[in-house]
């Protein structure tokens, strides 16, 4: 267990002005915000980002989707963070996710879902490293 993750406020979030709801979710949440830009994936960056989903049928639909516009890219520590972190998102599928959650609130459909929230330890310092320097994680 770790007390870091890695986490993106995806396009359509962006785009329909959530992301001071959801940032206040976050810090409601008990993470503490050590990493912070406002920034965007080119579609060359969103292939490099999502290459481990590159086999899957969505992967064009996704990397394109995530190249679409502006993102929020964070690091957050809390005890447990991956996990607990993403109990707060919700399901991939907002369809599917916990009432509460923030793809419930934020999210539309299983591809423009809002947020992402690293899957294990691992993945998470590696997505933290690839959108921050250790200058700017504090
Ligand atoms: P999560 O983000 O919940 O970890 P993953 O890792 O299975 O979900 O998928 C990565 C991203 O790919 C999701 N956040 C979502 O944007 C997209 N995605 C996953 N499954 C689908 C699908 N069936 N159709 C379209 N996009 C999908």
């Amino acid at each position: 267990m770790s007390n870091k993750t890695f986490t993106m406020i995806k396009p359509d979030a962006v785009a329909n002005g959530h992301i001071g709801a959801i940032l206040d979710h976050i810090i409601k949440g008990g993470f503490k915000i050590t990493a912070m830009k406002y920034t965007y994936l080119t579609e060359q960056k969103a292939g490099q980002f999502y290459e481990v989903h590159k086999a899957r049928p969505f992967y064009g639909e996704l990397v394109e989707f995530m190249s679409s516009g502006p993102i929020v890219a964070a690091i957050l520590e809390k005890d447990n963070a991956v996990e607990d972190f993403r109990k707060l998102i919700g399901a991939t599928d907002p369809a599917k996710a916990d009432k509460g959650t923030i793809r419930n609130l934020f999210a539309q459909s299983i591809s423009a879902n809002a947020i992402h929230g690293s899957d294990s330890d691992e993945n998470a310092a590696i997505e933290g490293s690839f959108f921050f320097s250790s200058l700017e994680k504090f």
